[in-house]
């Protein structure tokens, strides 16, 4: 826990803190949740890694888009960050056709109200990368939304500033990580406004909690692909016929040890930096290549 900062928020395995009137300290547990359900068991290193990841992505996208990123604390899972008026929106971008987008399809052709082409597998590319907004649920599961309803939500131009932000980066994020092996499949990004009504990128971005990450090696359309990170803990978890209700089960230690090392190595394939040196030293993640 830093010092005694109030607590604002509390997400599933996040926690949002004011530092003062201009600033929020994001904190990343070790926390994992799979099928909804946040288990009992930890990921040493987990906040870490997806602290680590977000704050290489930022970094690296401040052309593309301006964001809350202030700095790193010496942790390595807390960020220092602007806040923000956050829009109220989830900005889904989707290269592949999984989850909520796939299900749409099956049922009407079309996901967030766009006709996609006939005779797409589950896992298939997508011809182009789309954007497919939802609402923030308070309760239950995001809910997709069409153009019009997100255009009720921010207004019309603010969308397509938004959209258009939305896919710069994926389409970024998304060609960096095919060179090193992880296809992103989707991943959603939030934004919010500064004091002068400008568009900043916040939370976490382009981490496997807030984006499918799939081997690519592994890659087999036709069907639901293995998750990078989470497969052992989903594998595990399957064995054990549970309802997939609150609680969950513990983990046994190969299955933590699995899973770290998940995590890590998508670390070091994004960012080749080793991960030691990250616990040494998190700001290397903002460091550009060339200045490490
Ligand atoms: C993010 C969240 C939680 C982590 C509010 N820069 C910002 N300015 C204003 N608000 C936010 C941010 Cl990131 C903000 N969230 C989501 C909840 C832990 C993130 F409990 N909520």
């Amino acid at each position: 826990m830093p010092e005694t900062l109030a607590h604002v928020a509390s997400g599933k395995v996040r926690e949002l803190f004011t530092i003062d009137d201009k600033r929020l300290l994001l904190v990343a547990s070790d926390r994992i949740s799979t099928f909804d359900v946040v288990l009992p068991t930890e990921i040493p290193d987990k906040g870490r890694v997806l602290t680590g990841l977000s704050a290489f992505w930022f970094a690296r996208t401040r052309e593309l888009c301006e964001n809350h990123l202030l700095g790193l604390r010496p942790d390595g899972r807390s960020s220092e960050c602007r806040r923000l008026e956050m829009l109220p929106l989830e900005c889904v971008v989707r290269g592949y056709l999984a989850g909520s987008g796939w299900k749409d399809y099956v049922e009407t052709g079309t996901t967030s109200g766009r006709k996609l082409p006939e005779g797409l597998r589950e896992s298939d590319r997508l011809p182009e990368p789309i954007f497919t907004p939802s609402t923030k649920a308070t309760t239950g599961h995001d809910e997709n939304i069409d153009a019009g309803q997100a255009a009720a939500l921010v207004g019309a131009e603010r969308l397509e500033q938004v959209e258009q932000a939305a896919l710069a980066l994926y389409r970024f994020s998304a060609e960096h990580a095919a060179g090193r092996g992880i296809i992103i499949a989707d991943t959603k990004f939030e934004f919010g406004l500064d004091e002068s009504g400008a568009l900043v990128l916040a939370d976490e971005v382009l981490t496997p909690d807030s984006s499918r990450f799939w081997p690519a090696d592994e890659y087999r359309p036709g069907g639901s692909q293995p998750s990078f990170d989470k497969q052992f803990v989903r594998d595990y978890c399957e064995t054990l016929g549970w309802d997939k209700t609150p609680p969950g089960p513990d983990l046994p230690d190969d299955v933590v040890a699995g899973t770290r090392a998940r995590y890590v190595e998508a670390f070091e394939r994004l960012t080749g930096i080793a991960f030691d040196d990250y616990v040494r030293d998190p700001d290397v993640v903002l460091r550009a290549d060339g200045d490490r």
